[in-house]
């Protein structure tokens, strides 16, 4: 049977387009002779696409961000073509009611690898479609809501994505590969541990994980892969399995890697295989300096003292590190979102970022902010604080990475932050932000650098056309 993924971004990550479900969904049809396409999601093309092939299956992988614009465009699609769409992903699993927009058949609910090989299954050869675990069916007008399966224990037994998905199958210098599913800890504003994975934790052996990398190795798209993405949760969570891989990934990838690592799990021993493998830079999360509202607001259970700790004991061993922060929490305030970039001046990451916190839908502190539960909290979806300082939380998420390498009095930014700067900040953000990642967080350099900014949508076009020439020819 005929799959086709509709994907909306295909290349504004550039080098980390098609996402890994996707891919891993597409191996398993393949396996099982199913032959599987993917388009980017304009109108027209795709449409295109569908007068000139049949598909029985049209797949959407949803983040919340592009829902109603993936609803609208297949809404769209079947009024003219005939096809079971399947809305799958984060966004589905949180809030599987999408499936009482029109045009939408299906919804999948957590991992998708079986359910959706099961019903390309049943449709090839004329099955019930309507009692697929994991998937809740719309068929005339009436909602088959099934149980879920229980998460895929054996991780191993799955295939290895299909590469082959990428924006016109380009080389890259860059890829990313997951060993591990779900994660130990339950932050309030993550969508990660919840219904994605039944807060169920697993972890490929590192025999298969190493396996996979030869294979990418080897494919002629990666000859210049300068480094690879680790997308788990948190890489570090066991020491056992950290030191095999350390040793094994040395002597057989070899290729400078990135990956998260959490304050609570990191140790010298664990910096120290993580620095052994080739690890190149890191991600960890402080989030807030705000040791209530960590604990109470975010569920996060960490000490300020053990936050500058990790960060050092990763700088000694040699491996950048970048660290991320929320602003705007409900309960919080300006000041408390000004403690947390003091916070970061004090530590010296080599990289750091603030994002103004969205609270996504279904996850507990959208819940807690909808029921009111939090002090100052509005029924919106933003604190009080969140509403009122708006341009203030946007301009301190514009001037905070910059204003942690400078190390800015926290005065000065205070000041800084009611001036209405926002185009010049947001120059600044993305300039920044971009000779952040290439130089520090990997090591793509120039090539990686001026490729970013002739593609990035943040930046006016003037800006990218002055890079455009200089970097043709460059590879994703
Ligand atoms: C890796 C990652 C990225 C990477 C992607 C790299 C890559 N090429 O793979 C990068 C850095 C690019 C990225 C970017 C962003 N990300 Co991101 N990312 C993740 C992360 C950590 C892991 C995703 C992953 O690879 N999982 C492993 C695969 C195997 O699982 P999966 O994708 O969920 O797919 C399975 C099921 O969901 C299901 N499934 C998925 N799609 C479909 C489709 C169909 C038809 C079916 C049947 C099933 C199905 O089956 C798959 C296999 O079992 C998740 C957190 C998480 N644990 O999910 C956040 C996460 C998905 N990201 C998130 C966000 C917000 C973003 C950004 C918007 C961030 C930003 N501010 O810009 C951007 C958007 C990028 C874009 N244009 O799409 C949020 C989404 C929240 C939400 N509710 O929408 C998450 C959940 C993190 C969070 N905050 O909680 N991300
Ligand atoms: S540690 Fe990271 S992935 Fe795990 S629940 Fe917290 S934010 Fe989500």
């Amino acid at each position: 049977m005929d799959v086709i993924f509709v994907s909306k971004d295909m290349l504004n990550w550039g080098h980390l387009n098609i996402n890994l479900g996707i891919k891993y969904l597409s191996s398993i049809l393949k396996k099982h002779g199913h032959n599987v396409e993917i388009i980017e999601a304009v109108h027209e093309r795709v449409a295109e696409k569908l007068k000139s092939k049949k598909f029985c299956v049209i797949g959407y992988s949803v983040l919340e961000r592009y829902a109603a614009y993936y609803c609208e465009l297949n809404k769209k699609l079947k009024e003219r073509f005939e096809f079971l769409s399947v809305f799958g992903g984060i966004y589905p699993t949180m809030k599987p009611e999408i499936i009482k927009e029109k045009g939408v058949d299906a919804v999948c609910i957590g991992e998708g690898e079986h359910p959706i090989l099961e019903l390309v299954s049943n449709l090839n050869c004329g099955a019930q479609v309507t009692g697929i675990r994991n998937l809740w069916i719309k068929q005339n007008g009436k909602i088959f809501k099934n149980t879920p399966r229980p998460p895929i224990d054996d991780l191993d037994s799955l295939p290895f994505p299909d590469r082959t998905l990428d924006y016109r199958n380009l080389a890259s210098n860059i890829t990313s590969v997951i060993s591990s599913r779900g994660c130990t800890c339950s932050c309030a504003y993550c969508c990660s541990s919840s219904k994605l994975y039944q807060n169920k934790f697993r972890r490929r052996s590192v025999n298969n994980v190493i396996d996979e990398l030869v294979q990418i190795k080897e494919l002629p798209k990666y000859k210049f892969l300068k480094i690879i993405r680790f997308e788990d949760s948190a890489f570090d969570n066991s020491s056992i399995w950290l030191k095999d891989f350390s040793y094994k990934y040395r002597k057989i990838i070899s290729i400078p890697f990135y990956c998260n690592v959490h304050v609570n799990n990191i140790t010298k021993e664990k910096a120290g295989y993580l620095r052994h493998a080739g690890c190149y830079s890191v991600t960890l999360g402080i989030e807030t300096a705000d040791d209530c509202l960590r604990k109470s607001v975010l569920n996060r259970y960490m000490s300020k003292e053990k936050i500058i700790n990790a960060i050092e004991l990763l700088k000694g061993s040699g491996i950048k590190v970048r660290v991320t922060n929320l602003l705007g929490l409900p309960a919080g305030s300006l000041e408390s979102d000004l403690e947390t970039l003091k916070l970061n001046v004090k530590a010296r990451p080599h990289y750091s970022i603030a994002y103004p916190l969205h609270l996504y839908d279904g996850t507990p502190i959208y819940r807690s902010v909808r029921e009111g539960l939090l002090e100052g909290a509005q029924t919106e979806g933003a604190s009080i604080y969140r509403l009122k300082k708006r341009k203030q939380i946007d301009r301190l998420y514009y001037i905070f990475p910059i204003s942690v390498e400078l190390h800015l009095p926290v005065q000065l930014v205070r000041i800084l932050i009611y001036l209405p700067l926002e185009s010049i900040y947001e120059l600044i953000y993305s300039f920044w932000e971009t000779y952040c990642v290439h130089f520090r967080l990997y090591p793509t350099g120039w090539q990686g650098f001026l490729r970013k900014v002739k593609i990035s949508k943040r930046l006016p076009k003037f800006v990218r056309s002055l890079f455009a020439k200089s970097v043709d020819g460059v590879q994703l």
